[in-house]
């Protein structure tokens, strides 16, 4: 028993790893056991750009090194070890935003044939951010028809992708400093297919091999996913489904229900988990299930899928990337339903142990072993109602050894921009204003993004949860998106009583008088992309600086391991934010380019990334970055302390 609770810090995890070894399957807690990291390529240094190698060129023995002993520290091209490093260091960026990217340009393919009348079953939901949408876009409104708008603000966004120069368009939503550095370094992308492209020949054998260079392409390239493709994703995903709005929700396995059919939603794209939604309601499916036995049907996601449906529907969430397996173990899903990324191939593997049905849908993304129902926006109503109706068929096939753990935990999700400016300064009167003060007068010390996903080398959402109890003790208030939210949902720190609990007394104020709790859950991966937007609104209202760089902010992934972790990083680094890594640093073989992106980028760019394993110390350095921000504002001499309860918010509104 304690050798699972050395693995996780989720009690109903433990109990899944337990089951899960007793009926002999094999996990990623078990295969990261067996299968330890190559060191060199874990630092960076191993090249396979070219039938010529693979080339490892393992970081010096001793610090001193000759000019003779560095010379043959090459690849068979020649390549260095700063090159290898840069060139593999970009090609998980353009990995990162062409995942980003693609669920973006999927959306805004189904956001413009529903616009014109071609997806059945999907509408605009939020007509306010159409017209936002439309203004950015330059798409005249006047008094056409909302249908007309639609079509050209998807012709527009799907243009974005693919664009051939100038830059993308959200770029303008950045404080106009950043805009200027950008283009003053020549990082401001043009489309992200481009940017994407252009890493892949640039990282070709014998192109860029000046590792600084190589960089700036790596840094455009991120913020074509930041401010282009994860961006439109967010923008268009509420449009058509709803911006949304705090709403309570459940996290863990304890979520499964025995006596109804269980579906788990896994990946990323809302486009079909909106529609599964619908149909798990239809009169027609349910009376299937209650003639299969079943009480009922009931939802539950994992990963990103999850946190979409989760806030706009308070679909309850079952769990975060390590437990996908673990929820199969359960003997009680029904069909786990996959589109794309994150996805482990092994579920397919567990699934066969059990009765799970595993369903592909995206043509792009098929698992051998599984059943694929393609999900086409055409019909998407049919595809999510013969996804239904195949795991209500496979009720009656469950299995004896069901068992489900009990652990569920309350959360408030739903925490867009849009929704923060309205509970913070009143509906008439939206306003990022009161957070700007109470960083002014101290009582919240500064903001952290603390996101991303699990790791299997690090015990499962441990960093997660250490790093952010540190933060909010220490006054900080925290954003999450990911994988993360969910690892500090299960711990309670995503329900307004962990104000009280966890949270120092500036924050716990704070959060108590505008009934928030302190670390609050914005979505999925690609709505990083409403982090940058919340850090610029900041900016806007004014006393903080003039630039994301100036805030008291920093960022953090403690668990990361995905190539988008590593764009969405890059992408707040060039933003300005300063951005802490665990578990592991893809280039630690290269001092020299680690150092450039440990320090030259922050005289470069404001922002700039730092490795540190440890949670606690992780947190500190994101403290101390939080407390040289204020001191360079002036923040640290003693000033009058301002709350905004209700009282005085009405009173400003009566104004
Ligand atoms: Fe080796 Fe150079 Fe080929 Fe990379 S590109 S595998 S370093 S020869
Ligand atoms: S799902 S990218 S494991 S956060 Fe977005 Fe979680 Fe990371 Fe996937």
């Amino acid at each position: 028993m304690p050798e699972f609770a050395e693995k996780t810090l989720d009690p109903a995890s433990v109990k899944m790893l337990e089951k899960a070894v007793a009926e002999k399957i094999s996990t990623a807690f078990e295969r990261a056991e067996e299968m330890k990291p190559c060191p060199i390529g874990a630092e960076g240094n191993c090249c396979k750009n070219c039938g010529m190698g693979p080339c490892r060129v393992p970081a010096p023995k001793k610090k001193a090194e000759s000019a003779a002993e560095k010379a043959k520290r090459r690849g068979v091209c020649g390549a260095t070890a700063e090159t290898i490093s840069a060139r593999n260091f970009i090609r998980m960026i353009a990995g990162g935003a062409a995942a980003h990217s693609d669920h973006g340009r999927g959306v805004a393919e189904t956001f413009l044939a529903a616009a014109r009348g071609n997806a059945p079953g999907y509408e605009i939901k939020d007509e306010q951010k159409l017209y936002q949408l439309a203004m950015d876009f330059g798409v005249e409104v006047g008094d056409r028809p909302i249908r007309e708008i639609a079509v050209e603000v998807g012709e527009k966004a799907l243009a974005e992708f693919g664009r051939q120069e100038g830059e993308v368009i959200f770029l303008k939503r950045a404080p106009l400093k950043r805009q200027d550095l950008w283009r003053k370094l020549g990082v401001a992308p043009r489309g992200v297919d481009r940017e994407v492209v252009e890493i892949m020949h640039r990282t070709h054998i014998g192109v860029d091999q000046d590792y600084k260079n190589l960089l700036l392409q790596g840094t455009r390239t991120a913020l074509a996913d930041g401010w282009g493709g994860s961006m439109i994703a967010t923008e268009l995903q509420d449009i058509l489904f709803g911006t949304p709005v705090p709403i309570l929700g459940k996290v863990n396995l304890g979520v499964l229900k025995k006596d109804e059919v269980n579906i788990i939603i896994h990946g990323h794209e809302p486009l079909l988990s909106e529609m599964i939604v619908v149909a798990s309601q239809d009169p027609e499916i349910l009376k299937l299930a209650k003639a299969k036995g079943a009480k009922g049907i009931n939802l539950s996601g994992i990963c990103c899928t999850a946190n979409e449906i989760l806030m706009r529907h308070g679909v309850p969430l079952a769990g975060n990337f390590l437990q996908q397996e673990l929820a199969i173990v359960t003997g009680a899903v029904d069909a786990m339903v996959v589109d794309i990324q994150c996805i482990m191939q092994s579920i397919a593997d567990v699934a066969q142990c059990y009765h799970t049905k595993i369903i592909t849908t995206a043509p792009k993304a098929k698992i051998p072993g599984a059943e694929h129902i393609e999900f086409s926006e055409h019909h998407a109503m049919e595809s999510a109602k013969k996804i239904v109706r195949a795991a209500v068929e496979n009720f009656p096939r469950r299995g004896k050894n069901i068992d489900i753990p009990e652990e569920k935990t309350d959360l408030v999700a739903g925490f867009s921009h849009e929704t923060i400016n309205y509970l913070l300064g009143g509906l008439f009167r939206a306003s990022y204003r009161p957070l700007n003060d109470n960083i002014i007068n101290g009582r919240i010390r500064g903001i952290a993004g603390v996101v991303g996903c699990n790791n299997a080398r690090v015990k499962h959402d441990e960093a997660h949860v250490t790093m952010v109890k540190e933060l909010i003790k220490n006054d900080v208030i925290v954003l999450q998106t990911g994988c993360s939210a969910m690892a500090c949902a299960k711990a309670g720190l995503l329900a307004p009583e962990a104000a009280r609990l966890y949270a120092g007394g500036g924050l716990a104020e704070v959060c108590e008088a505008v009934g928030i709790p302190p670390v609050l859950h914005l979505g999925s991966c690609v709505d990083n992309s409403r982090i940058l937007m919340a850090a610029t609104a900041v900016v806007k209202d004014g006393g903080l600086g003039d630039d994301i760089s100036d805030l008291p902010a920093a960022g953090a992934a403690p668990e990361w391991m995905s190539e988008k972790a590593i764009s969405i990083g890059h992408y707040f680094v060039s933003s300005g934010v300063f951005t802490v890594f665990g578990v592991t640093w893809p280039t630690l073989g290269s001092e020299e380019l680690t150092r450039h992106l440990f320090k030259d980028f922050e005289e470069m760019l404001g922002g700039m990334w730092a490795f540190e394993p440890d949670p606690v110390k992780a947190a500190q350095l994101m403290i101390a970055h939080i407390d040289k921000k204020r001191r360079a504002l002036g923040l640290d001499k003693k000033r009058e302390r301002v709350l905004y309860d209700m009282a005085m918010r009405r009173e400003l509104e009566a104004v």
